[in-house]
């Protein structure tokens, strides 16, 4: 018997700003993602208040897909793969986010895209804002922790769901919503367009931003469901199990409080009301937030109908001496290293089992179909002189993720709807901005500076890839 249901759709996964390039072609305005210069893993990228001509910004170009979509959607489809996630970068379509009008040229793009995608017998899975919103909505209105932003997203996502209702099925509303909730410059950046001033109390603006968004998220939902009572539109999570360092309930408490702190954007999208917990600690913390009764009734009104979630790593917390019955979850320093599970060149912490973990916790909290939007290992890979990457260790990182996934669809019962895992073609890395931490099984050819041929060459893993989709994931052999 197969593990997995007929039509499962087996995909890969890209967001617009990291792979398109033609940054300002068609119209398009700049985006938050086209003022932040590269970085590394020790170095974090910089955020220019313009476009300065003395720096180097990765994701003007990426990798050109704006004009080599044509020969790249052939690649997917030899590939064999039925389901394709993407971004609809948002400036192209309003280029500064606040018109009335969106920009025909950008709407056109994704027309002749998501045909040539669904000539192929491939599917559309689209995110509405992944990292990329028009940087005019950042330095006029100050990011997501303006009210107005909600209006704007509304207008877009009815813009975008009626214009291509016919040729996608599957959305998703923010990209990783609940990632802000690390608090670093960088993730509320990235997630609320919100470049935090000197003094200003980090974690108030985040609950700010992120309760407009999820209003935002909520109307998109009930709007997307008239326009299409067919649309099947998801919240989108970064899932990383948080683990207890040991049996210590002390651990144990700190485990359960750092995975309330990262996922109770889902529950507020799933289930349509915040947790006690937390709209208790925004009393207790003196926030001044603009949380309006109407806006709860709207919550309540638009949750999403699956649970979209990207799977990398797990995290480990550990709880410190002498802590406070009110102490806060703390990404950035209450992490510990795991020592029973290898890392990446990049240290995330690689565990496969995590995901059956994971999708159980997700299963049972929500009830929700579940659908894997993005997995997958970011290493450096080395082309030999006949064009081949022999990537055995993310081959290796794949098969093992997709068998737990397996074993939790077929042992476990969870409903999955499909699997895509992450930059199955090489891109820019959303957090360094690098070339060089590569997830694709496609290889293409561009460096951390922005050299290169911008070639395309398949791996070992896309050969490995295309029998597991083929043989609907029965064939997980590496030999
Ligand atoms: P990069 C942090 C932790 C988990 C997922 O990430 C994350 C991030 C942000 O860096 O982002 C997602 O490129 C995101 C993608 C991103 C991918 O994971 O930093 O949805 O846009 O590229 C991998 O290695």
């Amino acid at each position: 018997m197969a593990k997995l249901k007929k039509g499962f759709l087996w995909g890969g996964a890209v967001a617009a700003h990291q792979m398109e390039g033609g940054w300002d072609l068609g119209g398009k305005g700049i985006s938050i993602a086209d003022i932040m210069t590269a970085g590394t893993n020790d170095q974090a990228r910089q955020i220019t208040a313009n476009i300065d001509q003395n720096h180097y910004y990765p994701n003007h170009e990426a990798i050109d897909f704006y004009h080599r979509y044509p020969e790249d959607v052939q690649l997917f489809a030899d590939l064999g793969i039925n389901a394709f996630r993407t971004s609809i970068a948002w400036s192209r379509v309003f280029p500064n986010g606040d018109e009335a009008e969106p920009n025909e040229a950008g709407l056109a793009f994704y027309d002749d895209l998501f045909d040539a995608l669904l000539k192929k017998g491939i599917e559309p899975v689209v995110t509405l804002s992944h990292f990329e919103i028009p940087y005019h909505l950042v330095t006029k209105y100050g990011g997501w922790r303006n009210r107005k932003l909600i209006g704007f997203f509304v207008n877009f996502a009815r813009v975008v769901f009626n214009r291509y209702k016919d040729k996608v099925r599957y959305w998703m509303t923010f990209n990783e919503i609940n990632n802000q909730s690390a608090l670093n410059d960088g993730s509320i950046l990235t997630n609320s367009g919100i470049i935090t001033a000197t003094g200003e109390n980090k974690e108030e603006a985040m609950y700010q931003a992120a309760h407009y968004e999820l209003v935002a998220s909520a109307l998109a939902v009930q709007i997307g469901h008239q326009i299409n009572p067919n649309f099947q539109i998801g919240a989108m999570i970064a899932m990383v199990p948080l683990y207890p360092a040991t049996s210590d309930p002390k651990d144990v408490f700190k485990s359960q409080r750092a995975m309330q702190a990262r996922y109770w954007f889902a529950d507020v999208q799933a289930k349509g009301k915040y947790p006690n917990w937390l709209t208790k600690y925004q009393k207790d913390s003196n926030f001044h937030l603009d949380i309006t009764l109407s806006d709860l009734d709207v919550l309540l009104a638009g949750t999403v109908d699956y649970i979209g979630f990207s799977y990398y790593m797990s995290m480990t917390v550990k709880s410190k001496k002498d802590e406070p019955i009110n102490f806060k979850y703390e990404e950035q320093k209450d992490i510990v290293r795991n020592p029973t599970i290898p890392e990446s060149e990049w240290g995330w912490q690689i565990d496969s089992r995590g995901l059956r973990f994971a999708m159980n916790w997700l299963n049972d909290r929500y009830g929700l179909p579940l659908f894997i939007v993005e997995n997958g290992l970011g290493a450096v890979d080395q082309l030999d002189d006949q064009h081949r990457v022999h990537d055995n260790y993310r081959i290796n990182y794949l098969k093992d993720h997709i068998h737990q996934m397996e074993i939790a669809v077929d042992f476990d019962g969870v409903d999955l709807i499909g699997y895509t895992p992450w930059g199955f073609i090489d891109l820019v890395s959303a957090g360094t901005g690098q070339m060089s931490k590569r997830y694709g099984m496609i290889y293409v050819d561009k460096d951390d500076a922005g050299h290169g041929t911008l070639k395309r060459y398949k791996k070992d893993s896309y050969f490995w890839y295309q029998k597991v989709i083929a043989s609907n994931g029965e064939d997980l052999s590496t030999d």
